[in-house]
């Protein structure tokens, strides 16, 4: 397959969200514009001259994602409506940090799922607000440090949020919005690219919402940024799945299979170095209460968000 996103960047060594980018970019092929929120993947991305990216690529403010990528397909339709441009399908792909398009951009992104124009808007979640050294956005888990939620001696958990749950708030509350799916870029393999190509195909606005390893943000050694992303997966603490008009597809069902203990995740990572025994023993319970107690395990606890007064 030809590459669109080639040498040329600076991102870290063993960086995923690279990966997420040179994958959808894969995926999509030459006939693909791409607008990027501000963050790691815009700033480590481009310098005056240089550039990975082979497909156009503009970049947007970091709450934008969603308004340009409406703008852009709007344009597109436009001109290939009044004949200055040939009829053909052009993908159009927005991608957004957690901080940009979990928590800054979710307005504009709810506005794009609710039109009509065929777009997909990839928020890849490297856990952090990482191109501004590592800050705590909503999309951080729980107990992590970063430089908002340093652990120190009269606090050990400075983080006691858990993460936002992105992906069903967008399947849940847009119907317009046929394709929601979560993903990671190197496990299965081919899974995320395979999504990619179906959000494309589905017609109107589509959503993926990937989990990236950051060594820096994360602290680990780079070279096992694949273990990280196969262990979140097979611990059950980031949930693999796909929703279809509505149905909810497993990808790696981590109802069937025995998941690995989240520790063996957790203790892999510098950003949890402070967690003691009673810490690793509450992840799991929230972990295990995710896949066993919720209406639809892993993805949504309707009752545990809802209930209705009698
Ligand atoms: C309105 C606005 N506020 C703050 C900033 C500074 N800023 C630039 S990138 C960034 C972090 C973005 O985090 P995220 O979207 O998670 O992407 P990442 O850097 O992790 O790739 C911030 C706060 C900005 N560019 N614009
Ligand atoms: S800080 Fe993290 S997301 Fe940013 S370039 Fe480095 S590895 Fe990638």
């Amino acid at each position: 397959m030809e590459e669109f996103y080639t040498s040329g960047h600076r991102t870290c060594q063993g960086c995923e969200s690279a990966l997420v980018m040179r994958d959808f970019a894969k995926a999509s092929g030459p006939r693909t514009v791409v607008t990027g929120a501000t963050g790691c993947m815009y700033v480590a991305n481009t310098s005056y001259m240089t550039t990975p990216w082979v497909v156009p690529w503009m970049h947007t403010q970091l709450g934008g994602g969603g308004a340009s990528a409406v703008g852009m397909a709007a344009g597109l339709k436009a001109l290939m409506r009044k004949g200055k441009i040939p009829q053909e399908k052009i993908n159009v792909i927005n991608f957004s940090g957690d901080l940009g398009g979990g928590d800054m951009g979710l307005g504009g992104i709810s506005g794009a799922m609710q039109t009509d124009y065929d777009m997909l808007i990839i928020i890849y979640d490297n856990e952090s607000a990482a191109n501004t050294d590592i800050q705590a956005t909503n999309m951080t888990p729980w107990g992590a440090q970063t430089t908002f939620t340093p652990t120190g001696s009269k606090k050990r958990i400075m983080h006691e949020k858990w993460k936002k749950n992105l992906a069903p708030m967008i399947a849940i509350g847009h119907p317009n919005c046929k394709y929601v799916a979560t993903a990671c870029a190197t496990f299965p393999p081919m899974d995320y690219m395979n999504k990619v190509k179906k959000a494309l195909s589905v017609g109107g606005p589509t959503l993926i919402h990937t989990m990236d390893p950051c060594p820096k943000g994360w602290d680990y050694h780079p070279r096992y940024s694949g273990d990280l992303g196969q262990l979140a997966i097979k611990t059950g603490i980031f949930p693999l799945y796909e929703i279809i008009k509505g149905e909810v597809v497993y990808t790696y069902d981590a109802r069937k299979t025995k998941r690995v203990p989240v520790r063996e995740y957790l203790e892999k990572q510098g950003r949890f170095s402070h967690f003691i025994d009673s810490d690793f023993e509450f992840v799991q319970s929230k972990v295990d209460e995710m896949w066993n107690d919720w209406e639809i395990p892993g993805v949504a606890p309707i009752k545990g968000w809802l209930s209705v007064r009698q």
